[in-house]
């Protein structure tokens, strides 16, 4: 075996399914080491003998009724190992059908069958992670996964913590070692992905819907738990001051907001702006604004949503007419453009010495909204993986497990319903249930014939007691 797979390993090397040097990854960031195991299908040999190999890792075949192969790379394999043991296959879609029957999982089966994963490369764990979730979904038993290369960077403790056994055909070290035994890399190279792999090791993962320690544990106890000074400041905040609410000041005059911040300061942790829809702004407006902040003990975010290459951000932080880097906490930014948008505003913030963070929109409220697939995965792995100025992200679901990011969540009104633009609310019961820390409410409070005050309360009581009651349950 040892000689088959040493042979494997140089063949994958020199049809370049496995490369060597700096890479970007899909969120960004540099790796020495990059796996393209997508050039096998112009090697059916090689593609054949992998499909071969993989399947003798499989316990007891007998017992395997129906295989999946996570899209897409790993779909020719599976289809491979379908045909030549005869056993049928599923193949999960990337998106539901919009039209019928809706489905997510293509191919004929029975509600308990044992369906095995077949994946190419595994990290964090994630891709296969949601085609188990959709699998269980549909009744199906899932219990092992087997993997072509294993990146021994947190992907199969992630599983194992979710009761998926994996076997891999490789690990990158042992990858590594016969590559180095043929003279393909050298020594310097491997010491160069060692570190790395010590360095970036997968975050754990959440599947949606499985309780983790980041719904256990209390605001007060994750503020221990942040790398963002501001972060932690906020969860102190929101314990201290009773209060999971954020409040979206949408109204376009400058004294309105502020009477507003001034009725609602003592109830709310965050005051979230558009200052680019205020008719009559001026620079008082912020001084006022901040001795709200000051004397409320509330922080301000700039709900500005970035989305512009690195350069451009960073002076549309720092400069122009609102100077938002100069008064903001916090800032709300797309992910759009990769990590790099995140150093770029994190380099314009030379001589402001007070803390700063961004929330990155991984999801969006919206009807119809494109923030989904991949592009959401690798948003919540940009914020897992960036800077430490990022301190959580905007989403409508429990998206990670970290303890330390924040998840704030908009569209909120008492009663589930929709505005006529788009926008799509949820009750404060549910979206802290399905893993909010923070709520956003614009129009349930600013809309309201009661007056600012009772609104708030009302939101704050209802976000607040569903908070409680869900770290309560979850400690049960
Ligand atoms: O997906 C999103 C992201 C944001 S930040 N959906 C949203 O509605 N928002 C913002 O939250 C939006 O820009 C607005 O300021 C606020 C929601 O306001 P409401 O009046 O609909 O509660």
């Amino acid at each position: 075996m040892v000689a088959f797979l040493k042979e494997l390993a140089i063949e994958l090397y020199d049809i370049q399914a496995v490369k060597f040097g700096e890479f970007k990854t899909k969120v960004g960031l540099t790796t020495p080491v990059y796996f393209d195991l997508r050039v096998v299908i112009s090697h059916p040999k090689l593609m054949l003998k992998l499909a071969k190999a993989l399947w003798t890792l499989v316990d007891n075949p007998a017992k395997v009724s129906r295989i999946c192969g996570v899209p897409y790379t790993a779909l020719p394999l599976a289809t491979l190992i379908s045909v030549e043991e005869k056993i049928p296959m599923l193949m999960k879609r990337k998106e539901a059908k919009s039209y019928g029957t809706k489905k997510l999982i293509e191919g004929i089966f029975l509600p308990g069958e044992n369906c095995v994963i077949i994946e190419d490369v595994i990290t964090s764990g994630s891709s296969i992670l949601e085609t188990v979730d959709v699998l269980k979904k549909e009744n199906l038993s899932v219990t092992e996964a087997y993997v072509l290369i294993d990146r021994e960077q947190g992907g199969k403790k992630n599983l194992e913590n979710h009761e998926i056994k994996v076997k891999s055909l490789f690990v990158i070290t042992q990858l590594m070692k016969y590559l180095l035994e043929a003279g393909k890399i050298t020594p310097e190279i491997v010491k160069d992905v060692d570190n790395y792999l010590i360095a970036n090791r997968a975050p754990s993962i959440s599947v949606q819907g499985v309780p983790d320690d980041r719904l256990k544990l209390s605001y007060s106890k994750r503020a221990k738990l942040t790398t963002n000074p501001l972060a932690s400041k906020l969860l102190e905040l929101m314990e201290s001051k009773q209060t999971n609410l954020c409040l979206a000041a949408d109204l376009t005059k400058m004294d309105a907001i502020l009477e507003l911040a001034n009725i609602a300061g003592p109830h709310i942790a965050v005051l979230k702006t558009h200052v680019d829809i205020i008719e009559d702004f001026n620079e008082n407006f912020i001084f006022r604004l901040k001795e709200l902040a000051r004397q409320h003990r509330f922080l301000l975010m700039e709900d500005r949503k970035f989305g512009d290459i690195g350069n451009t951000v960073s002076l549309q932080y720092r400069h122009g007419f609102y100077k938002i880097a100069e008064w903001a906490d916090l800032i709300t930014v797309h992910p759009i453009s990769g990590a790099s948008v995140v150093d770029a505003l994190k380099k314009s913030l030379d001589n402001i010495t007070e803390p700063r963070g961004i929330f990155l929109v991984a999801e969006m409220s919206c009807k119809g909204t494109l923030t989904t697939g991949d592009y959401l995965k690798n948003a919540v792995l940009m914020a897992e993986e960036a800077s430490d100025l990022v301190v959580g992200f905007v989403c409508q679901s429990n998206l990670s497990a970290q303890p330390g990011l924040l998840q704030l969540t908009p569209g909120v009104k008492l009663v589930k319903s929709v505005d006529g633009l788009g926008q799509q609310y949820n009750d404060p019961q549910s979206i802290i249930n399905a893993g909010a820390d923070l709520a956003v409410v614009g129009r349930g409070i600013t809309d309201t014939g009661n007056g600012y005050l009772k609104a708030t309360l009302e939101y704050k009581k209802e976000l607040w007691n569903a908070y409680e009651e869900r770290i309560n349950t979850s400690n049960t």
